[in-house]
């Protein structure tokens, strides 16, 4: 990301019970005329279960933390690195690039989002399938 047509080169996986060996995840992005289009799509993952997916600042890595915070267009001035943020009025699907997918029998899944901005050149670098479906509250958004 945000490369046009990235694929799973650089996947990482940690519950592979969730995401079985074999399957297969596809992010596309095409940023034109200050609007972005991500498309995910996904196969052979655990079937008929959430998975929250969004796009991440840093690239993934052997733990988790590796992949940073959530990108965000217009940052949140009371994030840090230890407390990303949850703010609502930032952490949410206009803001950054939320993919969340239900996973069918078959454990295929498909979503995309169109947000008004474009990525910023080198800022937003991976994409991270989380066990849960994200949460939106105060003090909890963007997490799952
Ligand atoms: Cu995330």
């Amino acid at each position: 990301m945000p490369e046009e047509g990235v694929g799973d080169d650089n996947a990482f996986t940690y519950d592979q019970a969730a995401v079985p060996v074999g399957s297969s995840v596809n992010i596309e992005s095409e940023g034109e005329n200050g609007r972005t289009t991500v498309t995910f799509n996904a196969t052979g993952l655990a079937p008929n279960r959430d998975f929250g997916v969004h796009v991440h600042t840093r690239p993934c890595g052997p733990q988790p933390s590796d992949s940073g915070p959530h990108y965000q267009n217009n940052a949140d001035p009371a994030a840090t690195p230890e407390k990303p943020s949850s703010d609502p009025a930032y952490a949410n699907p206009r803001n950054e690039i939320w993919l969340d997918v239900t996973t069918d029998a078959k454990g295929n899944a498909q979503s995309s989002t169109a947000v008004d901005w474009e990525f910023r050149n080198g800022e937003a670098n991976s994409v991270v399938l989380h066990a849960q479906r994200t949460m939106t509250g105060p003090g909890q958004a963007g997490g799952g």
